[in-house]
């Protein structure tokens, strides 16, 4: 039965609560919704834009609002009893324990400026542990997903993080903030991380960052001052396919705070962003 189909995602039923049914849901309401906004960014005019939101730069476009309404209305009928997060103002309280988490697009100025990595993440949570995810990268034509306990895959193949041993080696990930504070002390901590790794990434999609740990095309991912949403499946992912998140203290990780390692490496970054700590 498609995940889609009346009566497969109705909270309270057993079945329906398995992860890798709830993962499941989550690949075909992020690839939809992929969909929607890629097709929107085919048909739109040369220079479209949006509007912003906390700063000049944090766009958003009628597509980021066509994505999410489609994600909410499937969830509103096939799951009415959980609630909603959503990047673009949905704020549904629940009654069912599980918690979704939706990034409609991903990477918003990536997609504006006709960049390739922007994605569609869609996570579910139960009381307050991620327990199902996808992230759709539609102009890669890939979809990342995972379930708790049962891995995670890349277009439904098994995926892992990088075998990286050696800092020096690694290919880091990390993203900047919109207000120009925080960018300012997110790029002291990149001049002197710099010095330390291969080299750094700035892809401009956290969803993407963390889908990129869990297959191995990067070795390593942080960031600071993220939201719930941005991070919420890309993570699972990333620890199902064997990273380790934290935040830079070792703790649990968190959308402010967020490092992601291939297990090879993630002590080390701890240890160097620790050491790192430009003054506010
Ligand atoms: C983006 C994040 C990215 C961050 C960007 C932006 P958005 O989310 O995914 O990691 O570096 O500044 O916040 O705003 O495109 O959904």
């Amino acid at each position: 039965m498609s995940p889609l189909a009346e009566g497969s995602g109705a909270s309270g039923s057993s079945d329906a609560d398995d992860p890798i049914v709830l993962r499941d849901l989550a690949i075909e309401l992020a690839r939809g919704a992929g969909q929607i906004a890629l097709d929107g960014r085919r048909g739109a005019a040369a220079g479209f834009g949006g509007s912003t939101k906390s700063s000049s730069t944090d766009i958003v476009t009628e597509f980021d609002r066509a994505a999410e309404a489609h994600i909410v209305a499937t969830l509103r009928r096939l799951r009415p009893d959980d609630a909603i997060i959503g990047e673009e103002g949905t704020s549904d309280t629940g009654t069912s324990g599980f918690s979704w988490f939706v990034d409609p697009i991903d990477g918003t100025t990536n997609f504006v400026f006709d960049q390739p990595a922007w994605s569609c993440s869609v996570a579910v949570g139960r009381d307050d542990e991620m327990i199902a995810g996808a992230v759709f990268v539609p102009p890669m034509d890939e979809m990342f997903a995972a379930a708790k306990g049962a891995g995670a895959t890349r277009d439904g193949a098994p995926i892992h993080a990088s075998d990286a041993d050696d800092l020096a080696l690694a290919l880091v990930g990390t993203g900047f903030g919109y207000r120009p504070a925080t960018r300012r002390e997110q790029a002291l901590v990149l001049a002197d991380l710099i010095t330390q790794v291969r080299d750094v990434r700035r892809l401009g999609s956290a969803a993407v960052d963390l889908c990129m740990v869990a297959c191995g095309r990067l070795d390593a991912y942080y960031e600071r001052h993220l939201n719930s949403w941005d991070a919420a499946a890309g993570e699972l992912i990333a620890r199902e396919a064997g990273a380790i998140s934290s935040d830079f203290d070792g703790g649990a990780a968190r959308p402010e705070e967020m490092l992601v390692a291939a297990p090879g490496v993630h002590r080390a970054l701890l240890d160097a962003l620790r050491g790192i700590r430009p003054a506010h």
